[in-house]
């Protein structure tokens, strides 16, 4: 649709609000802006030339906040979208829910209506405040060019403290492109509020822990970084308790957690670090142990009432804290008192959640010309194993699930628990802005793969290379294992896909792009996507099996309750 073109530029003028917007982005240590252009915002494509600020601009609004999302989990900086007002900030909202399940730090700025239009019938006129609100720790829309920078200021430190999550932000034309006077924030309005954790609290907690038998510490998605899952470590090495973190809709029962729910069926006190009790946990059902001391430590209050309905007398000690100060806190803690969880129990934890079934080893698949999901999956750990920087990307259904079970990275993004699929391809080119060294590997299925597939354009544009493997069943497996296992294989409807071609789809962007329909190809086409340098795209034809079950038989010493 041809867009009115109408402007109150005071460029000429001097500083304008969009200036003001790039200067207070900056002055953050913004360097990456995720964006798509439109009317509303090209006072700021405007500004930002010369300003030293990048912008990565993409082929659908929804892949910028993906992007923002896995450059900020990567980089550990808030990560920045931008994207025009109406239908352009309507197409990012769905993709601020994924950051907000994944606790990433990440800011949404939309252009918007001016002022003196609204309730006019104003060009793409909406109200985007209230759309983007129920997925926003804030939403709100700038008054005037001279609150711009503060407001800047403002959504940043919102989205980076506490539970971190996204902020939007809308910026009406008329706050851009009118005189700004104010000067910008001081860098101290940029930064995290500081929650930390009382140190009576941190006390009592560790001691709870060291007098039981069976202690464990969940913490959740925002403690899953690389440096966040580091800090796990660091917290169970220094205290001998079990450290666990949760990152998936399928809580305990993720595949990447090996069979962890067996022995957190035993546990008989649980430290929550940030963890919600929601349906990841069987909102506090089993295997959540029914009999269990709990204790919490949450930003939020809301979630401590929470977890307190859900609990009732099981939660006994709660705390407000930052998940991440609580985290330094109890491991300074550790260190000094070594409170010290028994060490068997620790290496049945640590066994159990390193736990695959020896089966895999064999795995082949039934039909020729198809692979197994763990005959495409092992040759890509020579990659991943390649580089101190290397990142692992898994989106998709049952191959996702697949994936997180076979293979393990430095750095590692998923879709998290909002289980909403169809980022991959954005994070992976997000993971290569934010670390241009290490091999970046995306597992996707074939139907999550074609969400954003026009973003192998944007790739191939800003020279960002990664390696994309389709496990390519033709189908929308995982909800077809529903139908199969649910309703009967007479029952099945509207989950079947064709066998595309996704390699040369990529390959028409400009891409790198190979088809393997043979195991034995399958680590030599992924060493030649990696050594391309270019964005690539191996289509693996695969057997649609289910998604892994993991369930170990349990040793002698202690049997499941
Ligand atoms: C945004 C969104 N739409 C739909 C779904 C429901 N869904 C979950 S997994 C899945 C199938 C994914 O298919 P594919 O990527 O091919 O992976 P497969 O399960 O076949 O391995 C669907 C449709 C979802 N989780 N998120
Ligand atoms: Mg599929």
């Amino acid at each position: 649709m041809p867009p009115p073109s109408e402007s109150t530029s005071s460029h000429a003028s001097g500083r304008r609000g969009a200036d003001a917007l790039i200067a207070a982005l900056r002055s953050a240590g913004v360097t990456q802006v995720f964006t798509l252009s439109g009317n509303h915002i090209m006072p700021v494509f405007d500004a930002a030339i010369g300003s030293g600020l990048t912008l990565v601009h993409t082929r659908h609004e929804a892949a910028t906040v993906h992007m923002a999302d896995a450059y900020a989990r990567i980089s550990g900086q808030v990560g920045i979208a931008l994207v025009t007002g109406g239908p352009g900030h309507a197409n990012a909202v769905s993709a601020l829910y994924t950051a907000a399940m994944a606790e990433a730090p990440v800011v949404l700025l939309s252009g918007h209506a001016p002022h003196d239009q609204l309730g006019r019938g104003a060009f793409q006129e909406m109200r985007q405040v209230e759309m983007a609100a129920p997925v926003c720790k804030a939403a709100w829309a700038c008054e005037s060019a001279d609150a711009v920078a503060a407001d800047i200021a403002r959504a940043i430190r919102i989205a980076r403290s506490g539970r971190p999550g996204p902020v939007h932000l809308s910026l009406p034309t008329d706050v851009l492109d009118k005189a700004c006077t104010k000067a910008l924030p001081e860098p101290a309005a940029f930064e995290r509020e500081a929650m930390p954790l009382d140190a009576a609290a941190a006390a009592a907690m560790l001691q709870r822990l060291a007098a039981a038998q069976r202690p464990l510490i969940l913490a959740g998605p925002a403690s899953m970084t690389r440096p966040g899952r580091a800090a796990l470590a660091a917290l169970e090495d220094a205290s001998g308790i079990p450290v666990v973190g949760m990152e998936s809709p399928r809580g305990v029962a993720d595949a990447s957690l090996g069979a962890f729910a067996q022995m957190l069926a035993q546990a008989d006190a649980v430290l929550l670090l940030g963890k919600r009790v929601d349906f990841t946990l069987k909102f506090g059902q089993a295997p959540f142990p029914a009999d269990a001391v709990v204790m919490q430590i949450d930003a939020e209050p809301a979630e401590i009432e929470r977890a307190r309905q859900a609990l009732g007398a099981r939660l006994q000690l709660t705390a407000s804290a930052d998940a991440h100060e609580a985290l330094m806190a109890l491991t300074a803690l550790s260190a000094a008192t070594r409170p010290h969880g028994a060490a068997a129990w620790r290496a049945d934890v640590r066994s159990a959640v390193a736990f695959r079934p020896a089966a895999w080893h064999g795995a082949r698949s039934e039909h020729p010309g198809r692979l197994h999901p763990v005959q495409m999956l092992r040759p890509l750990q020579a990659l991943l194993d390649s580089h101190p920087d290397a990142v692992l990307v898994c989106d998709g259904g049952e191959i996702g699930q697949w994936a997180m079970a076979c293979l393990s990275a430095p750095h590692r993004v998923n879709n998290g628990v909002a289980g909403s699929i169809g980022s991959g391809l954005s994070y992976a080119l997000a993971a290569r802005v934010a670390l241009p060294e290490g091999p970046v590997v995306a597992v996707m299925g074939d139907g999550t793969v074609g969400f954003h597939i026009a973003e192998f354009d944007t790739a191939v544009r800003c020279g960002l290379g990664f390696v994309a493997v389709i496990g390519n069943d033709a189908r929308w497996n995982a909800e077809y294992q529903i139908q199969l296992r649910e309703y009967g294989k007479d029952r099945l409807l509207g989950c079947e896909l064709s066998p595309t071609r996704y390699d040369a789809v990529a390959v028409a962007f400009g891409a790198w792009g190979a088809l393997v329909t043979d195991p034995a190809d399958m680590a030599t086409t992924a060493q030649a996507a990696l050594a391309s340098g270019q964005p690539a795209c191996v289509n693996v034809m695969i057997e649609g099996v289910p998604a892994p079950v993991i369930t170990m038989r349990q040793t002698a010493a202690r049997p499941v309750h």
